[in-house]
């Protein structure tokens, strides 16, 4: 009777010291954690054969086309042997990048077509190995990411239309590939593990690991306890998130939020519940695609992106913007000018949104504030009165003055907060700042 409730008890121990219900953060990871929210800003990059499309003449469709056209396997195997990025310049993106006030980047090492953009030695179905090309871009953008310092993470689909052990399949890639119906689920997981290993072993120190597609199957075994822990174990300073639209797992080290502010479920699909205390990131795209589109146009002004940045912000989470080059290996024009506008609007105003956390008002209809220490900058975003009424803060107001000017603004407390005067004359288009010292 005792031997087995000690063997039990060793089982449980062993069970445990695997699992990720106990994961502990390394020092490095926590590290990263605080780096990660004080960069607020990155860059999104989906990029993959399916840009060849360049959406097939539909404006809804970039990297899903495999799925919405249903093209069979056979069919869209031809696509990467038509993909030559002869301008693809590593250097510029990341001078692009640096312009625009962003930190890091986060780029599909592997989307849902089960295409690797890299050097895969587990799969031919690689850029090496089936492109004209011929290069590893992720081996590339690295080392230019390296010289500049900007972190770069890797998107992973562990959802796959390719991989004939994806089985049983989830919501999509049903029916139209020209796959068996039959697999190895496991062996598709071991697969994933490996290319996951190569992307942490290959490339250096990585930033994190952004996965995507677990929604095609939430109740399948994913072996996440496993998979999470390889990460953690191989580089226990990688950031760990993943896109399932749920409250975040163990082993997560960040929650993400898809083209929606946190908490906000305008898309239908974010069903992520309570906003957790592990660091935040949204993700939004330029127009209505992630991969390249030549048929959307419908850019979002700049003045929206940077609102909603600044609003992620009062949030404390991440904006990661999202961009998908052309073929030709060229991020958009459209987009680089899109970034040079955020880029100079951070260069005067990064002070606010940079090494911040989320400030002590939740954001509201009229805008946000953010906190480094004891200033708190509220973002007014829009606001048809010239007063503000600022909700009750827990600490003393020592000042308040507007940030462009460093003008004292003209304040008095009331029962239901502090009533600041904001004449039209100080307002600005995107953001009126001020800072308020306590
Ligand atoms: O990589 C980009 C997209 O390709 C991918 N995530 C971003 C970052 C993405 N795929 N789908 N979506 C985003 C939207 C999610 C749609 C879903 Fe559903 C609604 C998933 C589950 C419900 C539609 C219905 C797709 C599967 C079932």
């Amino acid at each position: 009777m005792k031997k087995i409730s000690i063997l039990l008890l060793f089982a449980f121990l062993t069970m445990i010291g695997h699992s990720q219900e106990s994961y502990t953060p390394s020092d490095e990871n926590l590290k990263n954690r605080e780096w990660f929210q004080d960069a607020k800003f990155g860059l999104f990059i989906h990029w993959g054969v399916y840009s060849v499309m360049a959406g097939g003449g539909d404006q809804g469709i970039a990297e899903w086309i495999m799925n919405q056209k249903r093209i069979p396997i056979e069919q869209y195997e031809k696509l990467p042997s038509f993909f030559n990025p002869t301008k693809f310049d590593p250097n510029k993106w990341v001078a692009t990048v640096k312009k625009a006030g962003m930190k890091y980047i986060t780029i599909t090492s592997k989307h849902h077509d089960g295409f690797a953009m890299y050097d895969s030695k587990v799969s031919d179905y690689n850029i090496v190995d089936r492109t004209p090309y011929g290069k590893d871009i992720l081996q590339q953008l690295k080392e230019a990411c390296d010289k500049e310092g900007i972190k770069l993470f890797f998107y992973y689909s562990q959802l796959d239309w390719h991989h004939p052990d994806y089985y049983p399949r989830g919501r999509t890639g049903q029916g139209y590939t020209g796959r068996p119906q039959h697999g190895d689920w496991d062996k598709y997981i071991d697969y994933m593990n490996a290319q996951l290993t190569e992307l942490l072993t290959n490339y250096g120190e990585v930033g994190g690991i952004w996965f995507d597609g677990m929604w095609d199957q939430i109740d399948a075994n994913w072996r996440l306890d496993e998979t999470y822990s390889l990460i953690h174990k191989l580089q226990p300073g990688a950031l760990v998130g993943s896109n399932h639209h749920k409250a975040p797992f163990p082993g997560e080290d960040f929650q993400m939020f898809e083209r929606d502010l946190p908490g906000e479920n305008t898309m239908g699909f974010n069903q992520t519940g309570t906003i957790s205390e592990l660091p935040l990131e949204m993700c939004e795209t330029m127009n209505g695609s992630w991969g390249f589109n030549l048929k959307d146009h419908n850019y979002k002004s700049t003045k929206r992106l940077l609102q909603t940045m600044v609003k992620a912000a009062g949030y404390g989470a991440n904006f990661l913007l999202n961009t998908g080059p052309m073929p030709n290996g060229e991020i958009q024009p459209e987009n680089v000018d899109t970034l040079m506008v955020m880029g100079r609007w951070l260069d005067k105003y990064g002070e606010s949104i940079y090494g911040t956390r989320k400030g002590p008002i939740k954001p509201l209809h009229w805008g946000a504030t953010t906190q480094k220490g004891k200033t708190v900058y509220v973002h007014v975003l829009q606001l048809a009165e010239d007063n503000l009424l600022l909700p009750k803060l827990e600490q003393k107001i020592k000042s308040i003055t507007f940030f462009d000017d460093g003008t004292k603004a003209k304040y008095k407390n009331t029962e239901f907060g502090t009533l600041i005067h904001l004449p039209y004359d100080k307002r600005q288009e995107v953001d009126t700042i001020l800072k308020v010292e306590l």
